[in-house]
């Protein structure tokens, strides 16, 4: 009869890791005009048009407003995006990206 071996229990991992998620933020300034934000918020975020007119009025009013949170990489994917569409235009329009606390 061999003998039995019996073996420590096994840790499972029980939890289920995400990666860490980053805002964009739209800031306001004096000069992007409205009509334009909220063109931007539908083409790059996908949102219609009463959650981009949400979101522009609120970083109108408060100076800044989170746009969605990604993961890191499309988050800052987005923002330049977003930003660059500006550019082009010659509109200081700004979106940025942060760490979710
Ligand atoms: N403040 C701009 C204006 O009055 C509109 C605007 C809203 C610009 C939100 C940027 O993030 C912004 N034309």
């Amino acid at each position: 009869m061999p003998e039995t071996i019996t073996l420590p229990p096994v840790q499972l991992e029980t939890r289920t890791r995400r990666p860490p998620l980053h805002k964009v933020m739209l800031v306001n300034d004096d000069f992007t005009p409205r009509e334009f934000v909220v063109l931007v918020l539908k083409a790059v975020f996908r949102m219609d048009e009463g959650q981009a007119s949400k979101v522009m009025m609120t970083a109108h009013q408060r100076g800044a407003c989170v746009v969605a949170v990604f993961t890191r990489d499309v988050a800052e994917e987005k923002a330049t995006l977003a930003t660059d569409l500006a550019r082009k235009r010659e509109f200081p329009l700004l979106f940025t990206t942060e760490p979710e606390e």
